[in-house]
């Protein structure tokens, strides 16, 4: 019994496995302001495609899909309900592209702090991901720590 209950818990760590989360990292935000903007790679390693539907963090009210849409010559923000993560490919978000937005933070985000945030995936589920909080205006992910 105990080698059966092994081997699913095995099979459920595979299954998770499929997708994961490189340079998740958040903007720093300025004193009062009420947003901040989250950015990652999402690698699908499975052969099917997968689909993020939702994310949530503590230190928000609540985390929106955002991509950025050109209408005209005025580029906007606008709430998507999912992104498209194809099979054995990656979705990027990043500063001025698709993006998640933490609404109402609980507090500014400082640099050097981490956000936790849940991902919603339809196939791969809940998966946690801390995102390292870089400078506020940040084009790019904060440098790793190398331990
Ligand atoms: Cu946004």
């Amino acid at each position: 019994m105990r080698l059966i209950g092994l081997a699913l818990l095995l099979a459920a760590g595979a299954a998770q496995a499929q997708v994961e989360v490189d340079n998740a990292w958040a903007r720093a935000t300025a004193p009062g302001a009420p947003v901040a903007g989250g950015y990652m790679t999402i690698r699908n390693k499975g052969p099917a495609p997968d689909r993020l539907i939702g994310a949530s963090s503590s230190a928000a009210a609540k985390v929106e899909l955002h991509v950025h849409v050109k209408e005209g010559e005025v580029v906007k923000m606008r709430q998507v309900p999912a992104y498209d993560i194809p099979a054995n490919g990656s979705f990027e978000l990043k500063p001025g592209g698709a993006h998640l937005m933490f609404m109402q933070i609980a507090r500014p985000f400082k640099e050097g702090e981490k956000v936790p945030v849940k991902l919603r995936f339809e196939k791969a589920g809940e998966v946690s991901v801390d995102f390292a909080v870089g400078r506020l205006g940040a084009v790019a992910p904060p440098a790793a720590h190398k331990h």
